[in-house]
């Protein structure tokens, strides 16, 4: 079952038919006790008054999925993720944190975006205009209910500037956290079972509409379980709205490349779908605009 965040409030899919969800606001369906079977009432009762749609067009306009949440993400779950950021920090002597992190206890986590710095599938991510090297990327990313249970999945785009990151890792909120600097979508896929390990992440990155990247990876090479990162996301840490948690990228373009304006960024992770964004053209740095 997957559930969009629209213009006119939320929608259930279930296998291609579409139904309005009545009356609950986005955070009351994030917070429900037990949102699955609540979910599942609905669509029975839909289904007896034969109530479903099975015309997608009938969906009105996909917002990101998120009310009041913040979101948070996890870094260096990928060995692929490890090594990139060891080459791009070795010169100002940030390698060996990557190291350590990646085969400690405790995860990294950081603080990623709250809903205004989110941009919602078909609109626009930004670059910042004093990066000159800038990368998405793609990550599988838990929601949680204030509970700290993983109630759903969706799609997120943790957009990196990878320039600021490498030249200290303490510049690492400002290559993270800035303007529609986090993509979400296109829907929640509403389930507590894990994904199998299978599962693939696919990213393509077209440029005036030629593929000028792919890449893809699986959930088997993500070095931690996902109810780990969001017992230690929860530590001394309450979110009375729920959260989400994006858990890490394993897919790095090669250091030859950076974003562009105008490119468009492509997500797929099969069981919840795929969330495109074009990238907006960089603004001049700050302090240099005419
Ligand atoms: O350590 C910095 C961030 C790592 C990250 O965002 C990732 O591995 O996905
Ligand atoms: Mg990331």
């Amino acid at each position: 079952m997957k559930l969009y965040r629209t213009s006119e409030g939320p929608y259930i899919e279930v296998e291609g038919n579409y139904c309005r969800v009545p009356q609950l606001s986005w955070d009351a369906l994030i917070t429900h006790d037990n949102l699955h079977e609540h979910l599942s009432a609905l669509v029975h009762e839909v289904e007896k008054a034969g109530d479903f749609s099975s015309v997608q067009a009938f969906l009105p306009q996909v917002l990101a999925p998120i009310g009041n949440q913040e979101v948070w993400a996890a870094g260096v779950t990928y060995y692929r993720s490890r090594s990139a950021r060891m080459e791009e920090s070795k010169d100002a002597g940030g390698g060996d944190f990557y190291d350590r992190v990646y085969s400690a206890e405790r995860p990294e986590l950081f603080f990623k975006a709250t809903a205004s710095r989110v941009a919602g599938p078909d609109s626009f991510v930004r670059i910042r205009g004093d990066a000159t090297w800038s990368v998405p990327e793609p990550e599988l990313t838990l929601v949680l209910n204030p509970s700290a249970e993983i109630i759903g999945y969706t799609i997120g785009n943790d957009m990196s500037s990878r320039d600021i990151e490498g030249e200290n890792p303490l510049y690492l909120p400002q290559a993270k956290v800035y303007d529609r600097s986090c993509a979400l979508g296109p829907c929640i896929l509403v389930s507590s079972d894990a994904l199998p390990s299978s599962t693939q992440i696919q990213l393509e990155i077209l440029r005036s509409g030629y593929i000028e990247f792919a890449g893809s990876t699986t959930l088997a090479e993500l070095k931690r379980e996902p109810e780990s990162l969001a017992e230690y996301l929860f530590r001394d840490n309450s979110f009375p709205f729920g959260a989400l948690l994006m858990t890490g990228t394993g897919i790095v373009p090669p250091d030859s490349f950076t974003l562009r304006g105008g490119d468009e960024i492509r997500i797929t992770i099969e069981p919840i779908g795929t969330l495109v964004n074009e990238v907006q053209s960089p603004q001049p740095p700050y302090g240099t605009a005419a």
